[in-house]
């Protein structure tokens, strides 16, 4: 069984903050465990999230290539069968923006989730829209042309997708235009997790890119995060 810490991995960068998560209720031998295979970009949002909150946690290998989701002890905790799940000391969740949204909230980072309903509605809006619309766009391009998946509908499928996902990166492209910054405005927040991951996608699935000056300016101002480099810009699509 593989048991990690990404303190381990290396990233002095957060040493300091991972020595105050570690007097903050997560008590010696008990900490944070990730469930999930790191080369998922569900499980890398929720990387991404616990190394810009700054919490010590330890991740096991589940999904595609690893441990199946199949498993009586992976369906235990998520019935659903996708990864990642986290168990925060016996407290069980999966969906990674829920859990990316615990963990701001738990460890009280207004900076990535506002505790005002309005300021964490904006942030929630695009975090919804990554998961149920522009993920969905893209879906079918990606698993044809990077994992060769052969897919329902064929190339008409493929087609939809690769005519759609330009559309919705326009509208990335459009509000970046307008913020001059990240998602929501000139702060770093969650919502730049969930479409940051996304628009590495973009930039690494072999397909004819349309220029979007606005989102290439994004991806490069995301690269100077340490927690981007690692989990989100690390060469994987
Ligand atoms: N809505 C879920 C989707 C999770 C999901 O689709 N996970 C994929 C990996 S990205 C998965 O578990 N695939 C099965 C596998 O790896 O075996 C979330 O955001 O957490």
């Amino acid at each position: 069984m593989l048991r990690r810490t990404h303190n381990g991995e290396g990233l002095p960068f957060y040493a300091d903050r991972v020595s105050s998560a570690k007097n903050n209720n997560q008590g010696a031998g008990k900490m944070l465990t990730i469930h999930g295979r790191a080369n998922s970009i569900n499980v890398r949002k929720v990387l991404w999230t616990a190394d810009e909150v700054g919490i010590l946690y330890e991740r096991e290998d589940w999904g595609r290539g690893f441990r199946p989701v199949s498993d009586a002890a992976f369906q235990a905790m998520n019935p659903l069968g996708v990864v990642p799940v986290i168990d925060d000391v016996g407290f069980v969740l999966s969906e990674s923006n829920t859990i990316a949204r615990y963990l701001a909230a738990k460890h009280g980072r207004t900076d990535l989730l506002p505790a005002d309903p309005q300021g964490r509605a904006v942030v929630e809006r695009w975090m919804d829209w990554q998961a149920q619309e522009f993920n969905n766009s893209f879906r079918a391009a990606f698993l044809a042309l990077v994992f060769k998946s052969p897919l329902p509908g064929g190339q008409e499928t493929i087609d939809a997708s690769l005519a759609d996902w330009p559309k919705k990166m326009a509208i990335v492209e459009d509000q970046l235009r307008q913020t001059g910054a990240y998602i929501t405005g000139p702060n770093f927040t969650l919502a730049d997790v969930a479409i940051g991951m996304a628009v590495n996608r973009w930039f690494i699935t072999p397909i004819q890119r349309p220029e979007f000056p606005a989102v290439s300016a994004y991806y490069d101002l995301l690269a100077e995060r340490p927690a981007y480099q690692k989990h989100g810009r690390n060469g994987l699509p």
